[in-house]
């Protein structure tokens, strides 16, 4: 701590928000511990000194007046929002005793623990949260919400996600980012982007949106939802027969060339269009200047791969690098996630060996038919924490049915009462992570980064740690590992994270400089290329592991249209509802500093035209699954048959109470059981309201 001016104190942080910059901070308190200001750590090699404005105003989600400080327990009917104070001791009890009679009665798996990335902090993120858990007999929960379909997509093809370090990519020269709204979703890589730009290099967007991204592009290309593996393959197939491939590095890094060529020409430039809505001309010419300038880089974004077909599209786009040989040179080649170069010894911090049975697996995206058609046993517990599932899981109202269920025991751990702490029966306070100490990998940048607690814990907040240490206590768990302090698990976590250092000395590291470099870019580069985890150990253009699974083994193409249930006839529109840059994901939306006051749906013209709806009106957007009403705009920055909304808004924001989300279906990706958010087929009309 520094003391650097009168009553003024500095402290360094790092933002918890599941973001990929993953900041480092400089937090200015006073001696009351008020936050007076928030700012970018000029030292981080990456934040360099500036952050999003969302952060910039973090004071006000720490400081708000109605943050929750203690455990309350539930009067209201469920979903009511009525509550009353009780003590941490009485919330224990209630949990123990509910919880032991769901075993009795149901079996442990009638226990169903939910949570994602409200903190990126690797010990409270997961580790005594599943050690509880595990020894309890719970259900497990498979947490595949965010990028898991472009994970193994990517994978599928490249062995592990890992790809070239970010801050290298201001020398590439042909820069295509790809299904990312980088201007709000990664802001420290649109810096690295325009210095690039400034060095010459040309900047192409694709995406279904004219976004802010889109509007500072060189060249935008717009596309229907849902066809950008069908783009790639088309751009593979003008590489390959214009002769635009680097030969020499396909024989030598790659694997299933021959085959790939064989089946390419099925994708011509003319069927491409058709299925893009992309022009022939601009997918020869985007093909001919990517494959002629190699110095490129591709920032593969989350947009495509929460569609149906999203696996797949992330393994195409993938495979554009090792036709051309990008790789090869310093800041070139393509980056979707950087996760897998920091290993988190997982296997320490969770512990699954205190499971005593092999218990089900539930996935994260179908919590809803979990909660009303799952039986052997039916859950009948459910704990909730650094999630907010009402609002950002599939199907809406299928989850709120099954949180009202009156035979469901509902634990909500938070900061604030979201639209899914209402329906609990016992809310505990949750801390904001300036009140606990943790470590944050990012999974953009290669720094690894310690962040002590800046204030101490508000009210009776616990941490997520500390929580679970006191239920596993009260619970009798009288193993050794349920008595780690959070610094104990600190050193479990960085065990094995480099090579030749224990954890204790990584975090003692740590301690002292507070942000390390995990990995050089040139060790993917120039080491790891002829030695990848896939089967061959080569760049897989064909996969025999794909083909194991029962899939295509070669990049394809399948049209969403073949994978909904819903009658796309009566629900013609495709519905985008991605992050906007005022909150991260459904965090922040209640903390109110903002321009932006109500939830906007963008739809073309001709879409508007046909249905009698004119600028500023309410709509009804509808499928089968359900209904949300909204202020629309028309918009010439989408296209027909593509309607979009910005921002995770909470119920409230919305004319009808309810969210976007009510429309989307709980069935998941091609490959890696991710959401399908943005496959999402509605109708529009004009509402009375
Ligand atoms: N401000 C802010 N930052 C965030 C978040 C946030 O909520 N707010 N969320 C964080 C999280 S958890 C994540 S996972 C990342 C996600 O960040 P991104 O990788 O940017 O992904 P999305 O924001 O989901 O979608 C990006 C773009 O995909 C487009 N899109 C939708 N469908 C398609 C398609 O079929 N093809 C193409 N080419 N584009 C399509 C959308 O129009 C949108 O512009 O951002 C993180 N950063
Ligand atoms: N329609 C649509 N839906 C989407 C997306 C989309 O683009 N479109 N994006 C998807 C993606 S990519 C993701 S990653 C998911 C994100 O889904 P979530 O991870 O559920 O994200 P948040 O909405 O930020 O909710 C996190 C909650 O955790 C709480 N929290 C923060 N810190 C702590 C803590 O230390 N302890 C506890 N107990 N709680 C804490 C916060 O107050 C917040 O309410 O949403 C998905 N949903
Ligand atoms: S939300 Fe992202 S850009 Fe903003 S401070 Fe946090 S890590 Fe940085
Ligand atoms: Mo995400």
């Amino acid at each position: 701590m520094e003391k650097f001016m009168d009553n003024l104190y500095k402290k360094h942080s790092v933002c918890s928000l599941d973001c990929p910059d993953t900041c480092g901070l400089e937090i200015t308190l006073d001696e009351n511990n008020i936050i007076r200001k928030v700012e970018g750590d000029k030292s981080n090699p990456i934040t360099r000194g500036f952050i999003c404005n969302k952060v910039r105003n973090l004071a006000n989600r720490i400081h708000h007046p109605e943050r929750i400080y203690t455990p309350l327990k539930r009067v209201g009917k469920k979903g009511e929002g009525k509550f009353l104070k009780i003590t941490w001791e009485q919330a224990i009890e209630e949990i123990y005793n509910n919880f032991n009679e769901c075993i009795r009665k149901y079996g442990g798996e009638s226990i169903l623990p939910y949570s994602y990335a409200g903190t990126m902090g690797i010990i409270n993120n997961s580790s005594m949260d599943r050690r509880f858990f595990h020894k309890l007999g719970a259900s497990k929960l498979e947490r595949t919400i965010c990028s898991s379909a472009g994970s193994a997509g990517y994978a599928y093809t490249m062995g592990e996600n890992k790809g070239i370090n970010p801050e290298a990519s201001s020398l590439a020269e042909y820069i295509i980012i790809w299904g990312t709204n980088l201007v709000n979703t990664n802001i420290h890589q649109m810096e690295i982007i325009n210095r690039a730009r400034k060095n010459g290099a040309k900047v192409v967007v694709i995406d279904v949106h004219r976004n802010k991204t889109a509007e500072l592009a060189d060249w935008f290309i717009q596309l229907k939802p849902a066809t950008d593996g069908a783009l790639a393959l088309g751009i593979m197939n003008v590489l390959i027969n214009n002769n635009l491939v680097d030969k020499n590095f396909i024989n030598k890094y790659t694997y299933g060339y021959t085959e790939l060529k064989q089946m390419i020409n099925l994708y011509t430039p003319e069927k491409v269009a058709k299925i893009t809505g992309v022009a022939v001309t601009d997918i020869v010419q985007l093909a001919t200047e990517y494959g002629s300038n190699k110095k490129s880089f591709i920032r593969i974004g989350n947009g495509f791969q929460h569609h149906f077909n999203g696996g797949m599209a992330t393994r195409n786009i993938t495979c554009l690098p090792a036709l051309t040989g990008a790789w090869q040179y310093k800041g070139c080649g393509a980056l979707k996630s950087n996760s897998e170069y920091f290993k988190i010894n997982k296997k320490k911090l969770e512990l699954l060996e205190l499971e005593t049975s092999n218990n089900r697996t539930i996935n994260m995206n179908q919590l809803g038919d979990a909660l009303t058609t799952l039986s052997n046993p039916s859950i009948h517990a459910l704990f909730i924490y650094s999630s907010n599932p009402v609002i950002v899981a599939p199907n809406q109202s299928q989850i709120i049915k099954g949180l009202e269920r009156e035979d469901l025991f509902t634990v909500v751990h938070e900061i604030f009462m979201t639209d899914t702490a209402k329906y609990a029966d016992i809310i505990l306070p949750a801390p904001t992570s300036l009140e606990y100490i943790d470590v944050y990998r990012s999974y953009w940048h290669l720094y690894l980064q310690l962040s002590d607690p800046v204030m101490p814990l508000k009210g009776e907040c616990l941490q997520n740690t500390e929580l679970f240490r006191r239920l596993a206590k009260r619970f009798g768990f009288n193993d050794d590992c349920f008595n780690n302090s959070d610094d104990e698990l600190i050193s479990q976590a960085l065990e094995g994270m480099i090579a030749g250092k224990t954890g204790e000395q990584v975090y003692s590291y740590l301690k002292q400089y507070k942000i390390i470099k995990i990995a050089e870019e040139s060790d993917y580069i120039n080491n790891k290329l002829l030695n990848l985890k896939t089967s061959s150990g080569k760049i897989e253009l064909y996969s025999n592991q794909l083909r194991m699974c029962g899939l295509d083994p070669l990049p394809n193409y399948i049209d969403i249209t073949n994978y909904t249930k819903e009658d796309i006839v009566k629900y013609p529109l495709v519905l985008v509802n991605a992050p906007n840059e005022r909150f991260l994901n459904s965090s922040l939306a209640n903390v109110n500093f903002s321009f932006e006051d109500e939830p906007i749906l963008e739809i073309h013209c001709d879409d508007a035209n046909a249905r009698n709806i004119e600028d500023l009106d309410i709509v009804t957007v509808y499928n089968s699954l359900g209904e949300c009403k909204l202020r629309v705009r028309i918009s010439d920055k989408v296209q027909k048959g593509n309607v979009v909304s910005l921002g995770l808004w909470w119920n409230s924001a919305y004319k009808s109470g309810t969210n976007l989300n009510q429309l989307v279906c709980q069935e998941l990706s091609d490959i890696g059981n991710g959401p399908v958010f943005f496959s999402t087929f509605v109708q529009v009309q004009k509402s009375n309201i």
